[in-house]
């Protein structure tokens, strides 16, 4: 398979990829060619066949960042034209984080900065380790979020904690981030990817078909009226009555055994 990349590693235990940015001495900052190579990357898991990919882990190599926003050396020569180029391709390549079948977990190793939470934000939900720090300082540079960032932490925390958090450009420490839930757990360095692992371990003991639809139901869901939200849960909900796996799922309750379920 093609994943000879150079700015980032993707790698495969039993079927559950993980996808390590990896330019540490730039606190594995968002350039073009990572966004390129993420794109790819996605792109393969995507096309791939339910057995072979369960889940994607996405963090930042080294002890001191998950991703510390896009790179800003090369952002300063960009025109007004091409930064919005940039901008949509960074929007892009996170949709596509969203729109993958399987569930995406950020495991944040350390600063979780501008374009980095808004990588973060894109996936299922985050664990961070006990020294991640969080926010989007874009402010600070004359900028704003650009890579989804006004449209998904309001929808996160709030519009108000969004507000103080885009206006003053502050970082929220792991443990106020966990407060504030946008983080879901606050793990020890050293334990973090063997804790995603093992949320992941239990997820992927699941209906993959059910784990596929309750993605799709809530990316569809949050921003509609409960009327129409309601009519898509009730057809991904049916629709899943059609699947071997929904009837294997329940006999196997009933007949008190572990189901084996098969994607079908
Ligand atoms: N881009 C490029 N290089 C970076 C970045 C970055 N975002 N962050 C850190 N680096 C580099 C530093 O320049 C430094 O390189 P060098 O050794 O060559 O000087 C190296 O990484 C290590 O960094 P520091 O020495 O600064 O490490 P510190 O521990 O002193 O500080 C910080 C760590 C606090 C994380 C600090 O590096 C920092 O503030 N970084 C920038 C954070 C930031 O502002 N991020 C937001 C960027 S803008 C953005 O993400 C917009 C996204 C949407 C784009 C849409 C386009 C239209």
């Amino acid at each position: 398979m093609g994943t000879d990349f150079k700015t980032i590693k993707l790698k495969n235990e039993a079927n559950v990829w993980t996808l390590t940015i990896t330019r540490p001495e730039s606190l594995n900052a968002l350039n073009q060619d990572v966004l390129s190579e993420m794109a790819q990357a996605l792109r393969l898991i995507a096309e791939m066949k339910f057995e072979d990919a369960r889940a994607l882990v996405i963090t930042g190599e080294g002890l001191k960042a998950f991703v510390a926003g896009a790179d800003i050396k090369e952002m300063q020569n960009l025109n007004s034209d091409q930064a919005k180029n940039f901008g949509i391709k960074g929007q892009s390549v996170f949709h596509e984080i969203e729109l993958l079948k399987i569930p995406v977990i950020a495991a944040v190793n350390g600063f979780a900065l501008g374009g980095g939470l808004e990588l973060a934000l894109a996936c299922d939900f985050i664990y961070a380790s006990e020294n991640a720090k969080l926010g989007l300082p874009e402010v600070s540079l004359g900028l704003i979020p650009g890579f989804g960032g006004t449209v998904r932490l309001s929808r996160a925390v709030g519009l108000r904690k969004a507000r103080e958090m885009i206006f003053s450009g502050e970082m929220l420490t792991a443990q106020e981030a966990f407060e504030w839930g946008l983080v879901n757990k606050v793990i020890p360095q050293a334990e973090l990817l063997p804790s995603v692992y093992k949320k992941i371990e239990m997820m992927i003991s699941k209906g993959p078909l059910a784990l596929e639809s309750s993605k799709k139901a809530i990316l569809n869901n949050w921003d509609l009226d409960i009327e129409a939200a309601s009519t898509f849960e009730a057809e991904q909900f049916s629709e899943l009555f059609n699947s071997d796996d929904s009837k294997e799922g329940m006999m196997a309750f009933v007949q008190k055994r572990k189901a084996e379920f098969t994607g079908h």
